[in-house]
């Protein structure tokens, strides 16, 4: 039996519903989801395995104008994920823009597919939000005077047409043996989805800045014989007057966040654990190279 198997970069502006898609599809929470702009800022692999196809997801950060020195890394990853990609899935928000013109126009979105000539899929999401009637004069428009391969109206939080996205995708990808072994999901060790769900956690808690002056970091990370885990995390952020912020009156936020985050780290890992968290000051985290090497936001050229 012939197997397809290939790389699928899903990009697109901020808050489009890109992470969504992918933990749909694979099942899992790979990628954090919440309702603010920019929450994933690296790459993040989801593979979905089936008997006939292996396809593996770049669910990737939101394209934008950088304005630091962190969103130029993050840049850079959407720029490596479209460069290794066999098709790019380009998703847009029909709810936030129901002319959808304005969206795709996006200069951002326009150079990253710029002479690229990656067979491209465009994924109109959040059509539960939206009316029938304007959905097809979306579909209309862009099937007539796009290169997309397709244009599909999805909901990714709904699950809704997700299997045609699928079949669409099988078609284009190569013929080729599986990259991963089946029951691997994703690249990433345990330690990373812990930050990642950590970060989400503050990401619901704290508003404005905060949640994009942090960063989170393990420090410590030990399977215990007779007694749960123990993780010990760092919560980084860029200056002294966000730390009593983070922690709260009388450590109260620290605390709430804490335990929200074990719960979901309790969930994603299977086991209990037992979580520490602390508030570190490293002034202007986001635009210092050397810090963001050391939090691993590394370019492929380095
Ligand atoms: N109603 C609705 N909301 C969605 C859908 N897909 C994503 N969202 C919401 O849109 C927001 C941004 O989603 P996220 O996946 O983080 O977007 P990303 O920034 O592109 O990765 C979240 O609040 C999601 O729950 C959808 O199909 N329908
Ligand atoms: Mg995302």
């Amino acid at each position: 039996m012939s197997i397809k198997a290939g790389f699928v970069s899903i990009i697109g502006k901020p808050n489009v519903g890109k992470s969504t898609l992918m933990n749909t599809l694979i099942g899992e929470r790979l990628s954090i989801i919440t309702n603010k702009p920019q929450t994933t800022r690296k790459r993040i692999l989801g593979i979905l395995t089936a008997n006939d196809y292996q396809i593996i997801f770049l669910d990737t950060p939101g394209i934008l104008n950088p304005e630091y020195l962190l969103q130029e890394r993050m840049l850079e990853y959407v720029f490596q994920s479209v460069k290794d990609s066999d098709v790019i899935l380009v998703i847009i928000d029909v709810d936030s823009d129901p002319n959808g013109s304005k969206t795709f126009s996006d200069e951002r979105v326009k150079a990253v597919l710029k002479e690229n000539n990656t067979k491209k899929i465009l994924l109109l999401n959040k059509i539960d939000l939206s009316n029938q009637p304007d959905i097809e004069k979306l579909i209309n428009q862009y099937s007539e005077k796009s290169n997309f391969e397709k244009v599909i109206p999805i909901s990714a939080k709904e699950g809704f047409n997700l299997e045609n996205v699928i079949d669409a995708i099988v078609e284009l990808l190569p013929e080729h043996s599986k990259y991963f072994p089946e029951d691997q999901i994703t690249d990433e060790n345990e330690r990373f989805f812990v930050t990642e769900i950590i970060r989400e956690k503050v990401f619901e808690r704290y508003r404005e800045e905060i949640p994009y002056s942090t960063e989170v970091l393990i420090a410590e990370f030990k399977e215990r014989e007779n007694a749960k885990d123990y993780i010990s995390a760092e919560i980084v952020v860029e200056k002294e007057t966000q730390k009593p912020i983070i922690l709260g009156a009388k450590g109260e936020s620290i605390k709430k966040l804490g335990q929200s985050a074990r719960e979901e780290i309790e969930k994603f890992l299977q086991r209990e654990v037992y979580l520490e968290l602390r508030v570190k000051v490293r002034e202007k985290w986001r635009s210092n190279p050397n810090m963001l090497k050391n939090f691993g936001y590394n370019t492929e050229n380095e």
